[in-house]
């Protein structure tokens, strides 16, 4: 059997952190079986509607909070008008453990508290154009987790979609965090490379994107 090559971590830009091979399998197959809970309601998984017409290859499920451009509120008005799963306590624990790995600072998860996540499915078609997560009223990190298939993931700039970016491999179970003066860089998935995931993590096909974020809204 040919060694595997260990990659190693990187850092794109200030505040930027690639750890591959952050969650165990065992971690990878929980938040598969959870995602896939909460994929089922009480807001079903769709594809979201842009307000000029389009709609996302990519679809989304949302816990804490209900994304859709460019808002979030508590219930799902553009899906079914039910209010969305809570954000359970396990998930701000992963969160605040990802922020202190990822920085390697045992103290950089402290009061970290993500009340939403956006949950992505890709299937071997799905992408996601270059964007900045702006809609949160706070500049706490993203903590990014991913399952399934790689995909290749293009971190840019603060500026603007364009170069200069880093195209990055995320694997399954790798970690990315983007915060400090990256956390409004210009992101996005150009493809997913389909195949290269393990059906061991329960996903049979695809990829799976958890991105935590901190809304900073209140009610
Ligand atoms: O799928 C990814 O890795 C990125 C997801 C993302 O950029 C988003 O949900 O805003």
């Amino acid at each position: 059997m040919a060694a595997l090559i260990p990659r190693p971590r990187m850092r794109p830009a200030p505040g930027a952190v690639h750890v591959p091979g952050w969650l165990t399998p065992d971690q990878q197959r929980e938040l598969v079986a959870a995602c896939r809970g909460w994929a089922s309601g009480p807001v079903p998984i769709r594809h979201t509607r842009l307000p000029r017409g389009g709609v996302m290859s990519v679809q989304t499920v949302c816990i804490g909070w209900h994304w859709q451009p460019y808002t979030y509120t508590r219930t799902a008005g553009d899906v079914n008008g039910r209010r969305v799963a809570g954000f359970p306590d396990w998930m701000v624990g992963l969160g605040r453990r990802a922020l202190a790995d990822a920085y390697e600072d045992p103290a950089a998860g402290d009061g970290y508290t993500p009340d939403t996540a956006l949950i992505n499915f890709y299937d071997g078609q799905a992408k996601l154009g270059m964007h900045q997560d702006k809609d949160e009223q706070s500049g706490d990190p993203v903590v990014s987790l991913s399952i399934g298939d790689t995909c290749v993931f293009r971190f840019g700039n603060t500026e603007s979609r364009n170069r200069p970016y880093t195209d990055i491999e995320l694997a399954s179970g790798d970690l990315f965090v983007f915060g400090g003066p990256s956390r409004f860089a210009y992101h996005g998935v150009p493809r997913v490379l389909p195949g290269t995931g393990d059906p061991a993590t329960g996903l049979a096909s695809g990829r799976l994107n958890i991105t935590m974020r901190v809304t900073g809204l209140k009610g």
